[in-house]
């Protein structure tokens, strides 16, 4: 993956390469997934910071795992589970011994990517006129907002304010013309959505959705 530009190829590559035959998330390509989207942010300007550390220190600690000792037990979501909750490694209820668990530190960047799918659907389909901080604020009341206490919500509505137009944003991109654009989320988004089910799924069947 190139390290200065973003393109949303790249994040939609990285997204494919995340499910197995069987359907399992490789932690790998997920990562690497964030890693595309973080640059994105990044070329958005210095208002995004706190959002785009946030999210760093979240693939920084997966990263971890995924080149530590125990590395092969964090090849995918599935196997990272197990593998923390057969060990105990995960806090379950109250903040603990485990604050940096794979466990917790994916669900974060998992309610995320429900952000992701929403706003990027709601691009795709968006008329030339309407306002990306629009369309990114509505995707984020309905998902990721009720994660967050209100000083970080109202953090993330002065932020959405300065997002570029629907126009230059689609430049940032790197895909080529708006139905290029168009095209390509309109093969981003089944994909993303794919893989957050999977991942809800799996979370929900081990009551694992309100990790502290
Ligand atoms: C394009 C505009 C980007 C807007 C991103 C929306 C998300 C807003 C989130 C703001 C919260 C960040 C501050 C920290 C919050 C943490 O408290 C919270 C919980 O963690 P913890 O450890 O305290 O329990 N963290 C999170 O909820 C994780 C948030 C991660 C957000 C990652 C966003 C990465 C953004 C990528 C830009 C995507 C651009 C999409 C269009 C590009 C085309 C593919």
């Amino acid at each position: 993956m190139s390290l200065v530009t973003f393109s949303l190829q790249e994040v939609l590559d990285a997204f494919k390469l995340c499910l197995s035959e069987n359907k399992e998330v490789y932690l790998e390509h997920y990562v690497s997934g964030w890693r595309g989207l973080v640059k994105f942010l990044n070329s958005l300007g210095s208002v995004f910071g706190f959002i785009s550390k946030d999210a760093v220190g979240k693939i920084k600690i997966l990263e971890g795992y995924l080149e530590g000792d125990n590395s092969s037990q964090y090849a995918t979501v599935q196997l990272m589970v197990k593998y923390e909750l057969d060990n105990q490694l995960v806090d379950l209820t109250k903040r603990g011994n485990h604050p940096e668990s794979g466990c917790r530190t994916l669900l974060r960047l998992h309610r995320a990517l429900r952000w992701l799918e929403l706003f990027l659907e709601r691009l795709r389909v968006s008329g030339q006129d309407e306002k990306t901080s629009v369309m990114c604020a509505d995707a984020y009341d309905q998902s990721l907002s009720q994660h967050h206490p209100w000083v970080v919500r109202k953090a993330a509505g002065l932020a959405f304010c300065v997002l570029p137009g629907r126009e230059a944003f689609f430049q940032v991109m790197n895909v080529g013309s708006a139905e290029q654009v168009v095209s390509v989320l309109g093969e981003a988004v089944p994909l993303i959505s794919e893989v957050y089910q999977i991942t809800e799924t799996l979370y929900a069947e081990q009551q694992l959705l309100q990790l502290p």
